[in-house]
C-alpha cells in the first residue's frame, strides 16, 4: 500500500455586491430606494466518484474556483447565486488542511458530498436599509469574499504490478516510459531506494497503477542488499502485487 498525494487550491465564489438605486418612475417623483442584493457565491464541492482510483488528474488542474454570485440589480432584484463546483474525488480521499495538517474530511462513502469551501454572502442592496430616518440610503453592501485554502489529498494506492528485477536491470526506466512518474535512473545499482508509482493510463476511463521498486537481489528477504529497509518501507507490497485489483481490466 502507498500514498498518493496531491497539493490544490480551493476558492469559493465571492457574493455578488449588493447595489444603490431608486424607483424612477413617472408620477412618482421621489421613488424610493431599489437596490437588489447580491447573489451568493457557490461552494467548491467533493463528491466521492467510485469510478476514480488515483488522485491522477489533480496533477493536471491544481486551482478550484467557484463561480461568484451575480450583483443585484435595480427594481429590488436579487442577483442569481454562483453554480456550485463539483468535484469528483476517489473514495478513500483524506482531506487536510495543507498548512495545518488539519482533517477536514474523511470520504469513505460513495456520492459523499463535503464543501470544502464556502461561497461568500450576497452583499445587501439598499433597499435593505431604509428605515424611517433615512428614507434615501445611499448604501449598499459588498459580497463577502469566498473562502479559499490550499488543500492536501492523500490517497492510499495498491500497486496493481509491480517491476521486479535485478539492481541496474532499467526498472525505473520502463515505469518512466509508460506513466507519469519520473524516478532518478542512473548507472549504478540500487538508485532507487523507495517504491515509485506511476498510473499507466490505456484508454480513458482504464488505468492501472504500476510501482517500480528497488532492486532485489538474491537472499533480499534475509537482509541482503536493502532487503530489510526495503521491505519495512512497504509491508504490504508483496500482498498488495500478488493479489492487486485485476478485477478492473475484467
Ligand atoms: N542499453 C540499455 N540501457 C538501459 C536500458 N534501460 C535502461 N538502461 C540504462 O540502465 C541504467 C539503469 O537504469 P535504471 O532504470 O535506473 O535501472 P533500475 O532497475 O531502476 O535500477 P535500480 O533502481 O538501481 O535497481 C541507466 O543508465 C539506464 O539509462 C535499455 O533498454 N538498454
Ligand atoms: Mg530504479
Amino acid at each position: 500500500m502507498f500514498y498518493d498525494y496531491v497539493k490544490i487550491f480551493v476558492k469559493g465564489g465571492d457574493g455578488g455586491n449588493g447595489v444603490v438605486t431608486f424607483r424612477r418612475e413617472k408620477y412618482v417623483p421621489l421613488g424610493g430606494p431599489s437596490g437588489g442584493d447580491g447573489g451568493k457565491g457557490a461552494d467548491v464541492i467533493f463528491v466521492a466518484d467510485e469510478s476514480l482510483t488515483t488522485l491522477v488528474d489533480f496533477k493536471y488542474r491544481q486551482h478550484y474556483k467557484a463561480q461568484r454570485g451575480e450583483n443585484g440589480m435595480r427594481k429590488n432584484m436579487h442577483g442569481k447565486n454562483g453554480e456550485p463546483l463539483v468535484v469528483k474525488v476517489p473514495v478513500g480521499t483524506l482531506v487536510r488542511d495543507a498548512e495545518s495538517g488539519e482533517l477536514l474530511a474523511d470520504i469513505v462513502e460513495k456520492n459523499q458530498r463535503v464543501v470544502v469551501a464556502h461561497g461568500g454572502r450576497g452583499g445587501r442592496g439598499n433597499a435593505r436599509f431604509q428605515s424611517a430616518r433615512n428614507r434615501a440610503p445611499e448604501i449598499a453592501e459588498k459580497g463577502e469574499p469566498g473562502e479559499e485554502r490550499w488543500l492536501r489529498l492523500e490517497l492510499k494506492l495498491l500497486a496493481d504490478a509491480a517491476l521486479v528485477g535485478l539492481p541496474n536491470a532499467g526498472k525505473s526506466t520502463i515505469i518512466s516510459k509508460v506513466s507519469g512518474s519520473r524516478p532518478k535512473i542512473a548507472d549504478y545499482p540500487f538508485t532507487t531506494l523507495h517504491p515509485n508509482l506511476g498510473v499507466v493510463n490505456l484508454e480513458p476511463g482504464m488505468s492501472f497503477v504500476l510501482a517500480d521498486i528497488p532492486g532485489l537481489i538474491e537472499g533480499a528477504a534475509e537482509g541482503v542488499g536493502l532487503g530489510h529497509r526495503f521491505f519495512a518501507s512497504c509491508g504490504a507490497f508483496t500482498s498488495a502485487a500478488a493479489c492487486g485489483g485485476h478485477e478492473r481490466f475484467g
